[in-house]
């Protein structure tokens, strides 16, 4: 296969350069089920590139029979599909002991991306999908052709794999991708390419920084590293707020999510000495599941709060040094 760079058969769009990063909601602000697309964290590594829909195109390439051209009007003519899903931040690339709880909530609107690539004939020799954003430039020193993420082909088959146009039933915002993003429901953020311009099905892993240098973490199973791709279990306690709360009844609740689905989540009271089990409620799709723990304080002073996932494969949250760490709230019962 070539190893030249692809360029757009439409002129690149301008593009306001530069890292950009909208801050997530608080956690004690993060009540609404849905999150609005402007409550949405947003997290661009080149910046923001400006897209005019009617010269735009989407590209089909690499290990298929049939390449394919689309327009926006092609793909919204196509059956659509809404799909509900957690969307995650995985936070800074190289640190993979920091934990940012960049999390919200959303509903998707796209078309069916296994459906459209076995129109394309996917080829026997292809082992993974490349997704090319129109963004460029530099980031964290090395320079990036476009922003460029991969993923096992074989992700497919679980389903919910969308080239999105919609966000809760609105138009893709400039910010979010406009006009077209690929939804990966239960991976990291980093992977769920905006400003969609090229789907190129290959037998290798895509070589440009997002895939290689950054967004790979040290696998201690394996001694080598892991792409950044599906979520571990994770818990975000929404109430009580940090600070002082009065001696009565209190709801602790918040939201849990993972790729595989939360099985449990259990609360401390103590930090993470002891614990015991919330009420957790299904998930639809691929949604965040809200867990409830009531709890009586029986006596004044401080208490530090914590909620641990554990996700439908049997894997729990770490306590600390990791993406998905156990987030802890101090409050103070007065
Ligand atoms: N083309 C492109 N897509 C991208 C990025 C980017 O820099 N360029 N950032 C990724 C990262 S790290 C995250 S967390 C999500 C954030 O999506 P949002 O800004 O719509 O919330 O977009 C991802 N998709
Ligand atoms: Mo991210």
């Amino acid at each position: 296969m070539a190893d030249e760079t692809p360029s757009p058969s439409f002129a690149a769009p301008p593009q306001w350069f530069g890292y950009v990063r909208r801050i997530p909601l608080e956690p004690q602000r993060t009540t609404a089920p849905v999150t609005a697309q402007r409550d949405l964290f947003v997290l661009a590594h080149l910046g923001i590139p400006q897209v005019d829909a009617t010269a735009w195109r989407l590209e089909i390439a690499g290990l298929v029979e049939r390449p394919m051209t689309l327009g926006l009007d092609d793909i919204r003519r196509l059956p659509a599909q809404r799909v509900e899903s957690f969307h995650q931040c995985a936070g800074a690339p190289r640190r993979p002991d920091l934990a940012v709880r960049r999390i919200a909530n959303v509903v998707w609107t796209g078309v069916d991306l296994a459906e459209l690539l076995q129109s394309c004939g996917i080829r026997r020799a292809a082992r993974y999908l490349w997704a090319y954003g129109l963004d460029h430039g530099e980031y964290d020193g090395v320079d990036a052709p476009w922003y460029v993420k991969d993923m096992p082909l074989a992700r497919l088959d679980a389903g919910g794999v969308l080239l999105a146009y919609a966000v809760n039933g609105e138009p893709l915002a400039p910010e979010h991708g406009f006009p077209l993003r690929l939804v990966i429901p239960g991976y990291y953020g980093t992977n769920t390419v905006k400003w969609l311009w090229r789907i190129e099905l290959a037998e290798r892993r895509a070589g440009g920084p997002f895939t290689t240098v950054l967004y790979n973490d040290p696998d201690p199973a394996s001694g080598g590293t892991r792409p950044v791709w599906e979520v571990p279990p994770e818990a975000l306690i929404v109430a009580p707020a940090p600070g002082p709360i009065a001696m009565r009844p209190v709801e602790i609740r918040g939201w849990a999510w993972a790729a595989a689905g939360i099985e449990r989540v259990d609360l401390s009271l103590d930090g993470g000495a002891d614990w015991l089990p919330a009420r957790v409620e299904p998930r639809r799709q691929w949604s965040w599941q809200r867990f409830a723990f009531a709890w009586r304080p029986q006596r004044r002073g401080s208490f530090t709060l914590a909620a641990r996932a554990r996700d439908m494969r049997g894997a729990v949250q770490p306590m600390e040094r990791a993406r998905n760490a156990v987030h802890t709230v101090p409050v103070r019962i007065e």
